[in-house]
């Protein structure tokens, strides 16, 4: 059956999980609790990796609630329609995920006068330190492995487009006509808030390079004391290995007609680089000049940043 997206405030999304009231919802009226921790993404950038990074942290390295529970009921997907509902049921304090641009992040998070700031804030949207003290994870990653990621991941989810080609792929993406929009305009946007004391950036590939001490800085940062051992369980339990076999989380209990694991796998391969298995140097090339000219300055501050 043809997908029709749902689109909100120009952005389109996979219309099996949300609806436009769901979105207009979590963006103007969900109310944002001082004790909220959000993981951030954009699609295919590790968020059920930080889901189980943030849910074994939570439980102090014991892996009893990530092994028991689906990952979506840890860390409900709050902006979708079920995830809205175990979101608002969800015992203080709440682990919640999204791939929300800024813009369309709960209203309730930033101060609500609309208007742009004279430091220029892009959305015209002011943080009002101190009033919350709910916190943001976000994670990034190598787009142009996001891009190979999400590729085989619309393939095998119903409620994705099928892509036509790779080639198409690609330009959809570099003009950002994707689900969940523009790569380049959710980091962009993400990235205004870098500094700000309740932001964590962090980027998948620092993940792959040093989990214990993304582990170290993500406890730090969440103010919760972890002691070795259990920093130990965490980094076990959160491998790509641990996690290809716990079902609450390696997405195999999803009916398939909501993910066909016959055509794709959502825990496919877990490493970086792959983009070079699957761009041409044309591909990579035509990538690299729009990155540069949309990420300007902002280049240099990713690992990949230099290739
Ligand atoms: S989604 O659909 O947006 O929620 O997908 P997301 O979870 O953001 O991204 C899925 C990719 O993350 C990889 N992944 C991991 N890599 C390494 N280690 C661990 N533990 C891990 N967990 C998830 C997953 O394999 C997808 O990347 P690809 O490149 O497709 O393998």
């Amino acid at each position: 059956m043809a997908v029709e997206y749902v689109t909100y405030q120009g952005i389109k999304f996979p219309p099996a999980y949300n609806s436009e009231q769901s979105l207009r919802f979590t963006h103007k009226e969900f109310q944002v609790q001082d004790d909220d921790v959000f993981n951030v993404t954009y699609p295919k950038s590790g968020t059920v990796w930080m889901i189980e990074i943030l849910s074994l942290i939570r439980s102090g390295g014991d892996p009893a609630w990530n092994r028991a529970v689906l990952n979506s009921t840890r860390v409900p997907w709050f902006t979708t329609r079920l995830g809205l509902e175990s979101a608002l049921s969800y015992p203080r304090p709440r682990l919640l995920t999204c791939h929300l641009p800024v813009q369309l992040f709960p209203t309730s998070f930033f101060g609500s006068r609309a208007k742009v700031d004279q430091a220029g804030c892009a959305w015209g949207l002011q943080y009002r330190a101190g009033v919350t003290g709910a916190k943001v994870v976000y994670t990034l990653r190598n787009p142009k492995d996001v891009l190979v990621s999400y590729f085989y991941f619309s393939k095998m989810c119903s409620s994705y487009k099928d892509p036509e080609s790779f080639e198409q792929f690609l330009r959809d993406f570099l003009s950002g006509d994707v689900p969940h929009g523009s790569w380049f305009d959710h980091v962009r946007g993400w990235m205004e808030m870098k500094g700000k004391k309740n932001f964590f950036f962090i980027t998948y590939e620092e993940l792959q390079q040093d989990l214990r001490g993304s582990v170290r800085r993500l406890c730090q940062f969440l103010e919760q004391e972890l002691d070795e051992g259990a920093i130990t369980s965490v980094v076990e339990n959160a491998s790509f290995r641990a996690m290809q076999e716990n079902k609450m989380c390696n997405s195999t209990l999803l009916p398939k007609d909501i993910m066909d694991q016959e055509k794709g796998t959502f825990l496919r391969k877990g490493i970086c680089g792959d983009w070079k298995n699957h761009f041409t140097v044309a591909q990579s090339e035509a990538f690299d000049t729009i990155y540069q000219d949309q990420m300007g300055g902002l280049m240099e501050a990713f690992p990949w940043g230099a290739h």
